[in-house]
């Protein structure tokens, strides 16, 4: 039964409502729902308690999902700006002719490197948008292809291609006896990478688990949802989870806790490893990491005695001082202990809108996802990640070198930029550097459904279809799921605005521009328009499922008919994951020291709020109620009295790069010397309000030219070395 019709009694009317099955999209995680629509409108949605994946389980952002489609705020007109600083309202098709119109200008005069995309945190909720906005890119001949995953994680994609990949996959949390979780929240954060907490019902996950026995190990430096659920917690100083997990290492093999067989037969570099691990005795570590040396001890012992489980990190080492090392010492640990699926075991899931494909008890030794593409001009250090094929599509710049891209002349430069349901004058590394930047693009387009900071300064800003105005399939998190599962759901309600998905605008332009773009080998046809349907159908081509039974199945399918087990090794496989690849003892070299914090007295770290995401939520009236006006700055009561500084008062804090007002929020759930805030608040560097109102950009705080890790560009966006000062009283 797909929908339901429900027959209510308004006043003396009689309305029909259809409750239709869709998923939130609000964020990655999404939540199976229930729309009600009465009308051609919706009136409400609920959790899908139905669904055997996530037992009805939604968050307060989702369920705001009605009101922000028929909110005030909301852009229901594509907007062009008149130059003075207003807009207008534009129809989509002319904002696009003018954009194809300046688009080929530049491409003519600059080459088609000018053109570049960011895709922000929301383009990925839509499943068409990155795989036709990539293809796009390559059609156009132009690698200036940016995502929000460079300012994220991208350590784990960099180390994942350095180390090798193991054929059938790590161990996910559903059998896993122990899971070390390193600086990650998922009980707020709806996130974790394979083996972590599933970001499906989290909390109803955890607690299933360690029902069954699971031992959970938390790392932060906060006492965070997660950590307070754990058994054991070290609260470590940010930016030592290299050296904690050397101080492990170095123990697992002292004690021969380690899975000597897999390492003999699938590693390479273990003696250099063990060598390099050899300076990280207890003492030391425990004096680094201040965490007392039993607990390190304690928690190596039971990470080792699994049998089964993994570590994992989130954005907290990731954004800190070394998350290369770190990430590679994770990969390390879960390799030395041998924590994969074997040769016959099941495969969890194969992925449901992949190919089907064996899974074989091998290494793969992939080309490293760096350094075969183009390379920045600025810092040409850096350059193109997951760039492996020639053949396929381009791979990702680093953001954080986007700003620079932009503003240093010469051949190459970027010109025009596309935002893609992001705000990077919110989220990108130097604010002032960005705004720059910005303003100084020839051609400036966001796709947003609010005026953004980022949009205030765009040249077009085009409406959006939201969530449930759009089909879409859960692309993007099939390989996460602990099981094969999909949902497809069509748009609930067809918008009666002039709105549009975000890859439409780039078919508009491909057809403009009469630009072939390809997707796996299938040509998306300019004439006639293809629809939603038929492009994912083109990103899902000989995918396991095929994506017609989901669309037309809706509601959430479990097919635990898909079996799959792990296939032997091959007698021809070589393969073994490197322990200590190029670079790994240049990265050791560089933590030889501790974190220097020089003259600055604390360190401020990031951390995800319970009711926005990054800066999207902050103009919906719940959720601004729940979350206050500001982002304060969390300090322990007892770094507050070494500072003289009350609870609830504005202070300065400084780094380096720059300083930020903040109101004070005294928590003992953080660790001394820390500091805690959200990430991605306040407003443009030139439109200055009380702190009190608005929040600070802690991104005043970071650089995009210094404290980047090689190869990645990773910017230091946590673990940052800062003083804080009572903001001295203004004089009426
Ligand atoms: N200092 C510091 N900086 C950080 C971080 C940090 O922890 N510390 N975190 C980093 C991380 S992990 C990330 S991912 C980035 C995030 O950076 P961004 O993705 O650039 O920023 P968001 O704030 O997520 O912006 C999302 C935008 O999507 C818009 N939006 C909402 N719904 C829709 C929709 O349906 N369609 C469209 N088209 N737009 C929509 C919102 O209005 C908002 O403007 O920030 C990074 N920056
Ligand atoms: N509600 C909500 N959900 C979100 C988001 C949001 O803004 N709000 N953002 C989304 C995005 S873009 C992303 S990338 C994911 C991120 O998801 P998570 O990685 O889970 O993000 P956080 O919740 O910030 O968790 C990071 C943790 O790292 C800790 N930490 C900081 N520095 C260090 C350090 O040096 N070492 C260690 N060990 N820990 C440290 C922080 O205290 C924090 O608890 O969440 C996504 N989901
Ligand atoms: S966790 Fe919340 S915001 Fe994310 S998909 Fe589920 S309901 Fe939506
Ligand atoms: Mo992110």
């Amino acid at each position: 039964m797909v929908q339901q019709l429900v027959l209510e009694v308004i006043g003396d009317t009689t309305m029909t409502t259809t409750i239709k099955k869709t998923f939130c999209r609000y964020c990655h995680a999404y939540c199976p729902m229930l729309a009600s629509v009465s009308d051609g409108k919706v009136t409400s949605v609920k959790p899908d308690t139905d669904n055997a994946m996530y037992g009805g389980y939604t968050c307060i952002k989702g369920r705001q999902l009605v009101e922000q489609m028929y909110q005030e705020q909301r852009l229901t007109h594509c907007q062009v700006s008149t130059g003075n600083g207003g807009f207008t309202d534009i129809n989509s098709e002319k904002a696009i002719d003018e954009i194809a119109e300046r688009v080929k200008k530049l491409v003519e005069q600059y080459g088609p490197r000018s053109i570049a995309t960011y895709n922000g945190t929301v383009a990925f909720q839509n499943s068409g948008q990155l795989a036709y906005s990539r293809a796009w890119h390559s059609a156009l001949k132009s690698p200036s292809y940016y995502t929000s995953v460079t300012i994220d994680q991208p350590a784990k994609v960099f180390v994942g291609s350095r180390i090798g990949y193991w054929g059938a996959g790590g161990h996910f949390f559903h059998d896993s006896d122990v899971a070390m979780v390193i600086g990650n929240n998922p009980l707020v954060s709806h996130f974790s990478p394979p083996g972590g907490v599933p970001s499906v019902s989290p909390a109803d996950q955890l607690r299933r688990a360690r029902k069954r026995g699971l031992k959970l190990i938390v790392i932060d430096p906060r006492e965070t949802e997660l950590a307070r659920r754990a058994d054991l917690h070290l609260q470590i100083k940010p930016g030592e989870d290299a050296a904690l997990l050397a101080g492990m290492i170095r123990i697992i093999l002292a004690e021969n806790l380690h899975d000597a067989a897999f390492c003999e037969q699938f590693t390479s570099g273990l003696g250099q490893l063990r060598e390099a691990v050899e300076g990280f005795d207890l003492g030391t570590v425990s004096r680094r990491t201040e965490i007392p040396g039993q607990l390190i001890l304690e928690a190596a012992r039971v990470f080792a005695a699994g049998p089964r489980g993994g570590a994992i990190t989130g954005t907290g080492p990731e954004m800190s001082s070394s998350p290369n090392l770190t990430q590679h010492l994770v990969a390390s640990l879960n390799s030395i202990c041998g924590r994969f699926y074997r040769a016959g075991d099941k495969v969890p899931n194969p992925g449901v809108l992949s190919p089907p494909s064996p899974r074989f008890a091998q290494v793969f030794e992939a080309p490293l996802a760096w350094g075969q593409g183009a390379r920045c001009r600025v810092r040409p250090e850096f350059g193109e990640l997951m760039s492996p094929s020639k053949s396929g599509p381009v791979g990702e710049m680093p953001t954080s070198q986007l700003a620079d891209e932009i503003l240093m002349p010469g051949d190459g430069q970027v010109k025009a930029l596309f935002v893609i349901a992001g705000n990077p004058l919110m989220a990108w590394p130097n604010q002032q550097k960005t705004l720059e930047a910005l303003q100084a693009l020839d051609l400036l387009v966001c796709i947003d459904p609010y005026m953004s900071a980022t949009a205030e300064i765009a040249d077009y800003v085009l409406a959006p279809k939201l969530t449930l105005e759009r089909e879409d399939v859960t692309l993007l998190s099939d390989p996460w799921y602990e099981k094969p599962y999909s949902q497809y759901s069509k748009a609930v309600v067809e918008s009666d605005h002039d709105v549009i998905e975000e890859w439409e605008l780039y078919w508009g332009l491909a057809q403009r521009l009469d630009l072939e773009v390809k997707i796996g080998q299938e040509v998306i046809p300019n004439f006639p328009k293809p629809s939603k349907f038929e492009l994912l159908q083109a990103i899902t081509a000989r995918s396991r499922v095929d994506i017609q039974f989901l669309r037309d199945n809706p509601g959430g399918h479990i097919f635990e008919d898909i079996d799959l087990e792990v296939s032997p090794t091959p007698e021809s496989a070589t393969g073994r994951l490197k322990l200590f690849p190029e670079g790994v003892a240049e990265e050791f070299q560089e933590i030889i020291e501790a974190v220097d914090t020089g003259e600055y007295s604390h360190l401020l770290i990031g951390f995800r709020s319970k009711y926005v995401l990054n800066s999207f939520g902050l103009n919906l009236p719940a959720l601004r109620k729940k979350m206050g006006s500001t982002n304060p700055a969390l300090i322990h009561p007892d770094d507050l009295a070494d500072l003289n500084i009350s609870d609830d008062s504005e202070i300065v804090i400084q780094s380096r790069f720059g300083s930020i007002p903040a109101i004070v929020k005294a928590t003992d759930r953080i660790k001394r010397g820390v500091v805690a805030m959200h990430h991605n608040w306040g407003t443009a560097p030139d439109k200055q309000a009380p702190v009190r109102e608005v929040g600070a950009n802690t991104n005043v705080l970071v650089s995009s030219d210094d404290l980047l890790q090689p190869y990645t560009g990773m910017p230091r966006s946590s673990t940052i070395p800062i003083n804080i000062r009572e903001q001295e009283a203004v004089v009426a």
